[in-house]
């Protein structure tokens, strides 16, 4: 039976109205958006206990964003936002995916409802498991669940035949343990979200600097003269950082914003902490606003190296920080000859830009010298998306704008712990030095061949060479790329397990067996045989600290994801000298081994009890470049798109929407850019849309166009936006089907989500 993967929906359209681009973000409607979503899910009086320790330094860590919390003080509405809220509330909700609703409800028709109703249908309340040949899940006892799964392991020819995925939720904690869990069954086949999402900046960063993080401290950004933010849209993903930028623009510094889009949000905010703010024209943000071509970015900023040459030339050390350069990177006069070889004639075509705008930008980047440059998914999801990064790594190292107060890197991350996830080991590719850690501390011999990233584990299971897959959180199908590919894949498998707190499609489309096994969330009480537990995660600017649920459990049968970590464990390495259930039961014993292993943990146990928790080390923000190759900062050659659009192909870009977080559907608006109730539509630039006879809300198919194969996803809307020509956007997870699997990034081999060739095709 062929279950529903997305890719051929129900063709159910919602109702889609549309609305004028409300001028400015936040504000006083977000807060009432956020109140609407929680007291809809757990009702008001819970609802607004819940958001009293959101963010708090004794409560919860937001399951949001990774953005960072204040240092210091922290305001009731301000360590929340209204797409935190909705995290919060999607967690909490009153809604269970109960032994019974699975009785009365087959996989194969759950399957064919859209990802917002399988969302929407609640918390997974009990261990379940679907045996082969049936279509219904059914309860099984955790004992069980986990015989089934160390039978499975136990039974592979070799343990690179078992995927083992994380989401970026889980706890350092978790994360430890199932890592090496992972080592010692005797795979490095780790792949984790971040293969998707910020790896094309681990991978430029660590080479051009050093280190796979950014540099900067939220403090920083009270100290910039100038924020750029490329290729992000945290109006929607982090709007908490909103009230950095505002700070920047209230000290003086001024904000260059490089998007396809005119994000709402990036352009005027009204600070929700304020509530005098609430009303009245909004702070502006932006001061410079470049409409780049999607994938346009490498030509932009090779353009304005090209100008910064240009004036340094012209009238020497006005532009350059030489005693930066000299002492401290390598590499700048094969970067200067290098841009020799472009014409600004053949990249400003590319940029969508006038050559005045991107000399606008130069000048603010060259008489300034604080300079912050922050980035998201606009950057890493393309061909060359670790290009992209490395050319604005350049810039800043010309400049000296790094390693010092109000200047250096600042990748955003997505995931609320998938920066403490990849410190803990989560990585297919792990160094040398962390397994020899590993290996002293626990006397076993661990596997140094390295594992499959997400895209390599896809290709795995769709051959047979992988046959069982677990899952720490997330939604493996959905996020990834090329849906049906992905589907088949999974379908390939002996064994799926998804360790879950809500019903999505993954549980839907399955290996031959599988499992969902139930864990708690964020927000409720973590308590073991040795009493309440309090867990530890890295935001987005590597301060560690911990984080305590408040709420009672969903359901007395679920278990946190330590928990389920040791039972796996227990259940699959009979002869294993490691103490899993003891692990489990006291996290201080994990913290400590964490401790003995990882660089930077030093006295975690204590520190962790520091509110606010504490900073982990940091070489780039130190100024110290000595873990690259060459011991120095490096500058890079880099290659702008080699795109080549025939007549009718445009680029498409899958966005996320105002109402989801990643494949978690809130709801069906995206306020800030006017469209409400639908998910399905197209954005399209007016003139592209009279040229191939295009009208407003045409219902069209889109086809994908790579290596001459065709991906086809049916009936969408297309919306009529300011976007540059020849550029589209989608919304993620709907067009997922569209990204072909073989579409990655050099190096990283992130999917390019962001670059997907289509032709808009009108029913
Ligand atoms: N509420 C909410 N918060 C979230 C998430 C969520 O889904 N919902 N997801 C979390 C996760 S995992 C992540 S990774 C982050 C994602 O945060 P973002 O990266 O902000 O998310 P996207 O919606 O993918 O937006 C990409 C932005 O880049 C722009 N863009 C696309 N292509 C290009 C390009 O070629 N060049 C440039 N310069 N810009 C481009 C788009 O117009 C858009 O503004 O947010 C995190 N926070
Ligand atoms: N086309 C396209 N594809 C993309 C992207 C894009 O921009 N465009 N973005 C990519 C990016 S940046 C990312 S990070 C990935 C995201 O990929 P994933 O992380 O795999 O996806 P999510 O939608 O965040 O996962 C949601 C599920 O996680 C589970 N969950 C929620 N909280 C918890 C928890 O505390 N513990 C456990 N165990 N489970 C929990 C719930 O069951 C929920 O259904 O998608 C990528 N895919
Ligand atoms: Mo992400």
């Amino acid at each position: 039976m062929s279950k529903n993967t997305n890719a051929q929906p129900p063709e159910k359209l919602t109702g889609i109205k549309l609305k004028d681009i409300p001028d400015s973000a936040v504000g006083f409607k977000a807060i009432t958006s956020a109140l609407k979503h929680v007291t809809k899910e757990v009702g008001l009086v819970k609802g607004i206990g819940l958001l009293k320790n959101l963010n708090q330094k004794d409560g919860f860590d937001c399951p949001g964003c990774a953005w960072p919390d204040p240092d210091a003080k922290r305001a009731f509405l301000a360590e929340y936002c209204e797409n935190g809220a909705k995290a919060v509330a999607e967690e909490a909700t009153k809604d269970k995916v109960s032994p019974l609703f699975f009785a009365t409800h087959s996989v194969n028709e759950l399957s064919k409802l859209s990802d917002y109703e399988i969302g929407k249908s609640g918390r997974i309340t009990q261990p379940m498991y679907l045996p082969e040949g049936k279509d219904n899940y059914e309860e099984i006892s955790w004992e069980n669940a986990f015989s089934i799964i160390g039978q499975e392991l136990n039974a592979l020819q070799s343990p690179d035949e078992a995927i083992f995925y994380t989401s970026g939720r889980t706890s350092n904690e978790a994360a430890y343990l199932y890592q090496l869990f992972v080592r010692h069954y005797g795979t490095n086949n780790l792949p984790d979200c971040s293969n998707m999402c910020h790896e094309s900046s681990g991978s430029a960063l660590s080479e051009t600097l050093g280190i796979g993080k950014g540099s900067v401290t939220l403090e920083d950004f009270n100290h910039a003269d100038l924020v750029i933010v490329m290729g992000q849209n945290p109006g929607t993903n982090h709007p908490r950082m909103l009230t950095a930028l505002g700070e920047t623009k209230n000290n003086g510094g001024k904000i260059i914003t490089v998007n396809p889009l005119p994000e709402v949000g990036l352009l005027n905010y009204k600070d929700p902490q304020d509530p005098l703010k609430w009303v009245g024209s909004g702070q502006d943000l932006t001061d410079l606003f470049l409409q780049v071509k999607i994938n346009g970015d490498v030509a932009l900023l090779k353009i304005i190296l090209k100008l910064m040459k240009e004036k340094e030339v012209a009238s020497p050390n006005s532009v350059f920080n030489h005693e930066f350069i000299n002492s401290k990177t390598e590499g700048l006069d094969a970067l200067l000859n290098d841009l020799d070889t472009f014409s600004i004639e053949e990249l400003l075509p590319q940029t969508g830009l006038t050559l005045e705008e991107i000399e606008k930008a130069t000048e603010l980047i060259i008489n300034n010298d604080k300079i912050i440059i922050c980035w998201a998914m606009g950057l890493t999801q393309h061909k060359n998306a670790v290009d992209n990064i490395r050319e604005l790594v350049n810039i800043l190292l010309l400049k000296g704008s790094i390693g010092k107060k109000g200047a250096g890197t600042c990748p955003v991350r997505g995931h609320s712990n998938v920066q403490g996830d990849r410190t803990m080991g989560i990585w297919e590719k792990m160094p040398d030095s962390f397994i020899d850690n590993l290996e002293k501390e626990f006397s076993f011999k661990a596997p140094r061949k390295h594992g499959y990233d997400v895209v390599n584990s896809i290709e795995a299971m769709h051959k047979g060479k992988a046959k069982v897959f677990i899952g720490m959180g997330g939604n493996f199908v959905s996020a990834t790329p090329d849906t049906e590919y992905t589907a088949d894949a999974l379908r390939n498998c002996n064994l799926t397990v998804h360790i879950s707190t809500k019903l999505n499609r993954s549980h839907l489309i399955h290996g031959k067996q599988a499992l969902i096994l139930p864990c708690l969330g964020r927000s409720e009480k973590d308590i073991t045989a040795n009493g309440e537990q309090f867990i530890t995660v890295e935001n987005s600017m590597g301060v560690v600290h911990q984080s305590k649920g408040h709420l009672k459990p969903h359901s007395p049968f679920l278990l946190s994801e330590t928990a389920i970590v040791a039972g796996m464990a227990t259940a699959t390495l009979v002869n294993s000298n490691v103490n899993w259930t003891k692990l489990a039961s006291d996290y201080d014993l994990i913290r400590n081994k964490i401790e003995a292993t990882i660089p930077g943990f030093d006295n975690y146990n204590e520190k962790a009890r520091i509110k606010g928790g504490f900073y982990l080390p940091n070489n780039a923000r130190d100024n110290n470049f000595s873990p690259t190759a060459t011991g120095k900062a490096n500058f890079t050659l880099n290659q702008p798109s080699d795109l080549n659009l025939n007549k009718n192909e445009f680029i498409m870009m899958t966005i996320r929407t105002h109402d989801q977080y990643n494949t978690t559907i809130y709801g069906l608006n995206d306020r800030y850019r006017g469209v409400l109730n639908e998910r399905r539509i197209v954005f399209m630039n007016e003139e592209d849309m009279k040229e191939n006879n295009l009208n407003q809300l045409d219902l069209v198919d889109l086809v994908s166009h790579f290596n001459n194969q065709k991906r086809i996803a049916k009936g969408f809307l297309v919306v009529k936006y300011d976007i540059p020509k020849q550029c589209t956007a989608t919304y993620f997870p709907e067009a997922n089907v569209l990204v072909p699997i073989k579409s990655v990034a050099r190096k990283s081999n992130t999917p390019t989500s962001k670059t997907v060739i289509i032709t808009v095709e009108k029913r």
